[in-house]
């Protein structure tokens, strides 16, 4: 587990020039089996999933939660490790803007069209793209069950426009085919635990399942405090967020999932 709560200065100019880093076992294997263990049995998970249609009808699922409260998946989303990295690529205080367990399920769970996170933020009244997501891998993620794609250094393109797929919001196609003309794409491979720290403006999508094994990820996503949205929206304002200690999972899951 990487020892400290924060980016070394080359881990942050790599996320600044590349738009995001992925930093490799920043909870461990332990920390991750409480996490999957309370998701499959937390029957207010169950009764909160939803779906969402991709291009071709396959639908992958998730639930979503706009505030941090004192549950396990909100520890992950205090964690120092994800908050305080945060801050550094933000440049300032964070909040939560929301948090998603993300659920595709074998052979059927549906892809994510190529989008920008802002594409869908900027219309929440985020002002500016002082947003960014940090993606942990609860089971492992291959090319096979959809592991996330990124377009490396696209978010230095800023906000482009989106339309509507499926159930979905999609980048424009013909600046998606300009970048991939141009930049690399990288499929962004993780065991559990590992975390994919990314900027509103990168350009990502996903494959939908073709394997036989789940993927699990519980992304967490925060603003700038100094860019709460000018209206309301589907997601909060500013509201301050209190970050656990580093041992709080561990604790956590200790004390209630077993
Ligand atoms: O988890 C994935 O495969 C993609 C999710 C995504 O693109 C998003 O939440 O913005």
């Amino acid at each position: 587990m990487p020892s400290r709560n924060y980016f070394s200065p080359d881990e942050l100019s790599a996320y600044a020039r590349d738009g995001y880093f992925v930093a490799r076992g920043l909870f461990d294997r332990d920390e991750i089996d409480k996490l999957l263990a309370f998701a499959q049995s937390d029957p207010s998970f169950a009764g909160s999933v939803y779906g969402r249609k991709d291009a071709s009808g396959h639908e992958t699922k998730l639930a979503l939660w706009n505030h941090a409260s004192d549950d396990l998946y909100s520890m992950f989303a205090r964690s120092p490790r994800v908050v305080e990295r945060m801050e550094q690529a933000l440049g300032g205080e964070v909040y939560l803007y929301h948090m998603k367990m993300m659920l595709k399920e074998p052979r059927v769970g549906g892809a994510w069209e190529w989008h920008q996170d802002y594409g869908y933020w900027y219309h929440n009244g985020c002002l500016f793209p002082l947003l960014a997501s940090c993606l942990i891998a609860v089971t492992r993620a291959t090319r096979a069950n959809g592991c996330l794609q990124v377009i490396r250094g696209s978010h230095l393109m800023g906000r482009i426009e989106h339309g509507k797929t499926g159930d979905q919001t999609g980048a424009a196609q013909e600046q998606v085919d300009a970048a991939l003309a141009r930049m690399e794409l990288v499929y962004v491979e993780c065991d559990p635990g590992d975390a994919i720290l990314f900027d509103s403006n990168l350009l990502h999508r996903s494959d939908m399942n073709s394997s036989e094994d789940p993927r699990w990820s519980l992304i967490c996503c925060y603003n700038a405090a100094r860019n709460s949205p000018y209206k309301e929206s589907r997601h909060p304002q500013y509201t301050p967020l209190a970050k656990v200690g580093d041992g709080a999972v561990r604790e956590w899951g200790a004390s209630r999932v077993g």
